[in-house]
């Protein structure tokens, strides 16, 4: 079977859009690579100014995501770049918790992109459907957050922390070690109660650009750890690294390159930007794949 046939799966304890029941729960399922759109609402996110002008574009950005084929959008109220300062939890709610409300009443499916027990509980509460957490819940907190509402989490590696992780990453072998942190912290947040992780490398977090490309080599791998992989490369200064582009606005062309990569070697959903592009993209290697197919068979 090829990857573009290939079935996913999502688990929920309770029906959220797009899922059926099945007997351990609702599931969102999806043949091949599924695309998560991303909407920051940090301060600097929109130029407009203003509370409402701010909501009403983050609405109307998620809505334009979602018609563009977006299997989920992902918030964030908090950015994670390297160097990045810390926000309080109080702030982040602030930033999420409003556009979380408004999409939930229009039926998209949304993940949360927090580090912090506190907002994850809140914006849970007000309707958003799956925890992204670049710590891959070590807080115990976080995990007894998600078990108790029954969500999915995505867990990402990281090396270090945002604020120093790019300094001196190392690693002996960053395949090997990825591989045995994501499985680790699969087993243990499953234990806990929660119902379905995404595992995720985590691209540039405590990453060099060769850890990186290792890394995207390795996808088929990490794609055969038994859960959906998702892969996030969409505007990282690897693509500056590689084709020279320091403008991130101006990266999307490096990010479908990766990410059809990742497609191909079986990652369950990537983490985009340019949703409508992606899906473009997808569809067509999607066809691509399909007439090979029908050659050899
Ligand atoms: N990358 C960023 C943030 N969250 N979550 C997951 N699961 N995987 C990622 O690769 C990932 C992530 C990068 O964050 P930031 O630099 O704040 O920018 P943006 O959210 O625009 O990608």
């Amino acid at each position: 079977m090829g990857w573009a046939e290939q079935l996913h799966a999502l688990t929920f304890r309770f029906a959220v859009p797009g899922s059926t029941r099945t007997s351990d729960g609702w599931k969102v399922e999806w043949r091949g690579c599924g695309v998560m759109g991303i909407l920051n609402v940090t301060p600097d996110s929109f130029s407009d100014g203003g509370r409402h002008s701010q909501l009403e574009a983050a609405v109307a950005a998620a809505r334009a995501m979602h018609g563009a084929g977006a299997l989920m959008i992902d918030v964030g109220g908090q950015s994670t770049r390297p160097g990045a300062v810390a926000v309080s939890a109080a702030e982040e709610l602030d930033r999420v918790l409003p556009v979380i409300r408004a999409l939930a009443s229009e039926g998209i499916l949304t993940s949360v992109d927090t580090m912090k027990a506190e907002v994850a509980e809140a914006v849970l509460r007000a309707g958003a459907h799956l925890i992204n957490d670049v710590t891959a819940l070590r807080d115990p907190a976080m995990r007894q957050v998600c078990a108790d509402a029954g969500v999915p989490a995505a867990l990402m590696h990281m090396q270090g922390e945002p604020r120093t992780m790019q300094q001196r990453p190392t690693y002996l072998d960053v395949v090997a070690e990825v591989q045995a942190f994501l499985q680790e912290r699969a087993e243990e947040v499953l234990a806990a109660g929660v119902p379905s992780v995404l595992l995720d490398p985590g691209l540039g977090f405590g990453k060099t650009l060769e850890h990186n490309l290792s890394l995207l080599r390795a996808t088929a791998d990490l794609s055969a750890l038994g859960h959906p992989l998702l892969v996030g490369a969409s505007r990282k200064r690897m693509i500056d690294t590689l084709a020279g582009v320091p403008d991130p606005a101006h990266r999307d062309p490096g990010s479908l390159a990766l990410h059809l990569h990742a497609a191909r070697q079986g990652a369950a959903l990537v983490r985009v930007h340019a949703v409508a592009d992606h899906v473009q993209a997808l569809r067509v290697q999607a066809a691509l794949g399909q007439a090979a197919q029908d050659r050899l068979g």
